[in-house]
């Protein structure tokens, strides 16, 4: 085409063309990652759901197959919508997944079915085979609708566990179904889960983390130090959300723990733009990995002139933090082989007002790790009483909003300024600031904002942002952003609060993008160690 593909991902899962959304079924089989997603094979916006799929010796590098779940049969003619791989004993892989079978009322009449590979010495599993047994779950009166999404089962007391997401009025819930032989499925008489005002549970998501360590469990895995990790993925927010409770497998009921809430105030997997994700147990190394979509924040007509809309992030392990109260997400460490060139600065000093280019690296497409260290804690602005009165839901970004990045601070704001152009007409700052509240706490807010990231007008460019929930002992703060083109996913603290932003300059792209270090505060800041790598393109991508 002639369109400049100036916003296209360097190493991001993306496909050469198209609409892509959910992830959906992600498994490791026989010496490849699988990794199927909602594709519209006609055109860049949503619409004519199928199930692409690509396989993958490293979740970098990614070989496109033929859809593998495409509508065909009555119980999924009108879609083809999310769902997930189970592992069978013997290392039989089987899909559950939502068949649209009418297109009235919308968004369609939902029922769940499976799918099995024709052949399962294929370990590129190209071939799935519907089974006429299907639907095997269909809906209630109530929720035709708002019944989708089946998790990955798991196993206990002689049977396999799955939950659907829905909502009754606007009460999220996550019902409960059983089976002994994974074709008969009963509905519970309880949910596992649910909350009022909530909305419609998208993509839920339930597993075990350890109580310690960063291995991952397989997903029946029972204990008594285990906890479990319920997600949904909120409709009426765009964002999801998660707690961490315990599972009674008696009972089949899951209880969030008191430190974790439900709902629009609870924590996030990632405070800006990532939805409707999955995770999945990988065999091969012991981890839990997550794969989360980021949709594009420009306007539909921007997205069909280019020809493709939606991407997947880069894979995370997940596991649970020590303090027990939320989770640690970190890029996959394959990732790392796509680094190149590497810089390396330590002991620079950032007084207020400073900027200092991060010079010899392709800015547009980096991989950049900093420490911050402080002095004193002791010009950390007041947190104002009154903010306390506003939603908690949306505070972070009321205050991200609020100050930005060029209102100075006492203790920041620092951080990087991504993809900026070289006169700073445009860039996409991703920084802390540090406040103290009356009962002399300090409160951490890390941010991302697009808001000056593209002098294009019609962007939506949210001042996306989290608190840090960290002990501030050692006057550090870390960060690591991966920087592509259009996406800037940053790990504030090792991976305890993560923001995704979506983001187009029209001057900061390809050659003409920067990196810089900045302070805005006046408590000079050091940076105590910062790497930062040009990355490569994988060698395949689709
Ligand atoms: N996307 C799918 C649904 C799911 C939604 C349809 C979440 O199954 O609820 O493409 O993004």
């Amino acid at each position: 085409t002639s369109v400049k593909q100036v916003h296209r991902t360097g190493y991001h899962f993306q496909p050469k063309q198209n609409w892509i959304n959910d992830p959906n079924a992600p498994m490791y089989y026989k010496g490849y990652y699988h990794l199927f997603y909602q594709y519209n094979p006609k055109g860049a916006v949503w619409g004519n759901i199928v199930w692409a799929h690509s396989v993958s010796k490293d979740m970098i590098n990614w070989i496109p197959l033929e859809p593998a779940i495409v509508p065909s049969k009555p119980f999924d003619k009108y879609g083809c919508w999310s769902g997930s791989a189970t592992i069978l004993p013997g290392n039989k892989p089987v899909i559950l997944y939502t068949g649209i079978i009418d297109n009235k009322p919308a968004p369609g009449y939902q029922v769940q079915n499976y799918a099995i590979p024709a052949n399962y010495s294929d370990p590129l599993l190209r071939e799935w085979i519907k089974p006429d047994d299907n639907p095997i779950v269909k809906p209630t009166y109530e929720n035709v609708s708002s019944f989708r999404d089946p998790t990955t089962a798991w196993f206990n007391n002689g049977h396999w566990k799955m939950i659907i997401g829905s909502k009754h009025k606007q009460r999220g819930i996550a019902y409960l179904y059983r089976s002994r032989d994974f074709r008969k499925w009963t509905k519970a008489k309880h949910t596992l889960h649910d909350k009022p005002n909530t909305g419609m549970w998208e993509c839920p998501d339930f597993f075990p983390v350890s109580p310690r360590g960063s291995n991952g469990l397989e997903t029946s895995v029972l204990g008594r130090k285990i906890k479990h990790v319920f997600k949904v993925s909120l409709d009426l927010t765009r964002f999801e959300y998660y707690t961490i409770g315990t599972y009674n497998p008696i009972t089949d009921k899951y209880y969030p723990d008191k430190t974790s809430v439900d709902g629009w105030a609870g924590l996030r997997y990632d405070y800006g733009n990532f939805y409707a994700s999955k995770t999945f147990f990988d065999p091969a190394q012991n981890r839990r990995i997550l794969w989360g979509w980021a949709n594009e924040s420009s306007t539909s007509f921007e997205d069909v002139t280019k020809g493709w809309a939606g991407i997947q992030l880069i894979p995370r392990m997940v596991w649970l933090d020590p303090s027990g109260k939320q989770l640690l997400q970190w890029p996959i460490r394959e990732l790392e082989k796509l680094r190149r060139d590497r810089v390396h600065l330590s002991s620079v000093k950032l007084s207020k007002g400073d900027v200092v280019e991060v010079k010899g690296i392709t800015a547009a497409q980096a991989d950049v790790e900093v420490v911050f260290k402080f002095s004193s804690l002791d010009e950390a602005e007041k947190f104002d009483p009154e903010w306390s009165k506003l939603p908690s839901e949306n505070l972070a970004m009321e205050i991200c909003g609020m100050k930005g990045t060029t209102k100075e601070g006492g203790l920041g704001p620092f951080g990087l300024l991504t993809l900026a152009s070289n006169k700073l007409q445009e860039y996409t700052p991703v920084f802390f600031r540090v406040f103290k509240t009356l009962d002399k706490k300090y409160k951490v807010l890390m941010c991302s904002d697009a808001k000056p990231s593209s002098l294009n007008q019609n962007e939506y460019k949210p001042s996306f942002a989290g608190f840090v929930d960290v002990d501030l002992a050692e006057k550090k703060l870390s960060l690591r952003s991966l920087i592509d083109h259009s996406v800037v996913e940053s790990f504030g603290e090792g991976g305890k609060t993560v923001i995704t932003s979506r983001v187009y300059p029209t001057l900061a792209v390809a050659g003409d993008a920067h990196l810089y270090l900045f302070n805005n505060g006046t408590q000079t800041i050091t940076v105590e160690k910062l790497n930062a790598w040009s990355m490569n393109k994988p060698r395949y991508m689709n």
